[in-house]
């Protein structure tokens, strides 16, 4: 599995000394970002990702929370994220351009799926996508609920992805933790976004809280780390 760790979440007083510790064992870093209006939050700006993407040797996945998510691909790419994920909802009439555009700017493609968003609003284009990820709560909070009616829209994502030979990352954010590892480990996902339930909360230590997410992964999952 991989895991990426949500920025959002993190003690914005500490990011510095907190990044140290997530160097040493996550993937990537998950920054959202929130414009006020396609998520009721404001998260994020550019700027703090150019803070984020200087200090950490983590590759950066910017989630644009966005209604226009077309007017910041470039600032995000120039402030060093690696892969820019976009809304499916906030796609839909220039879904290939944008994601045409995105791919241009050397960056990795994402697509996001609300938990009301069928996977088929995406059918079209998954074939251009390097890392889908389905949002297992809705957009804008941390330490929400999980949404249990989302395993079935993993699952199709993955035989989705195995039927059509396609190479994307299946990723799950919102709500990963030791409660629902094993059921979307079980329903196909691959990559998971951690962040208040999921390690935040587990130890004020990001040392500790860290090796207590890895063993409730292998605990629930009877997966290792690689
Ligand atoms: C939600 C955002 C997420 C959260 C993450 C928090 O709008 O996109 O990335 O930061 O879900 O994790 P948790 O464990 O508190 O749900
Ligand atoms: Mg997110």
């Amino acid at each position: 599995p991989a895991f990426s760790v949500s920025v959002m979440c993190m003690d914005l007083l500490r990011v510095g000394e907190q990044l140290e510790v997530l160097d040493r064992h996550a993937d990537a870093l998950h920054a959202d970002v929130m414009d006020g209006h396609f998520a009721r939050n404001i998260a994020m700006s550019p700027d703090f990702v150019k803070a984020l993407c200087d200090q950490s040797a983590l590759p950066v996945e910017a989630h644009l929370m966005t209604e226009h998510p077309g007017d910041w691909l470039e600032i995000l790419a120039e402030a060093g994220a690696s892969t820019l994920s976009m809304h499916a909802e906030t796609v839909e009439r220039d879904a290939f351009r944008l994601l045409d555009r995105v791919s241009g700017l050397g960056c990795r493609t994402g697509i996001v799926l609300n938990p009301a968003t069928p996977l088929t609003a995406a059918q079209h284009y998954l074939d251009r996508v390097d890392l889908l990820t389905i949002m297992t709560v809705d957009v804008g909070y941390a330490g929400q609920p999980f949404i249990e009616q989302m395993l079935t829209k993993i699952e199709a994502a993955a035989a989705f992805k195995r039927e059509h030979g396609l190479h994307y990352q299946l990723q799950i954010d919102g709500s990963c933790n030791a409660a629902t590892y094993a059921r979307l480990v079980d329903a196909g996902a691959e990559a998971f976004v951690l962040g208040s339930t999921g390690l935040f909360n587990l130890d004020a230590d990001l040392e500790r809280a860290w090796l207590a997410a890895e063993s409730a992964f292998t605990a629930s999952t009877g997966v290792e780390r690689a």
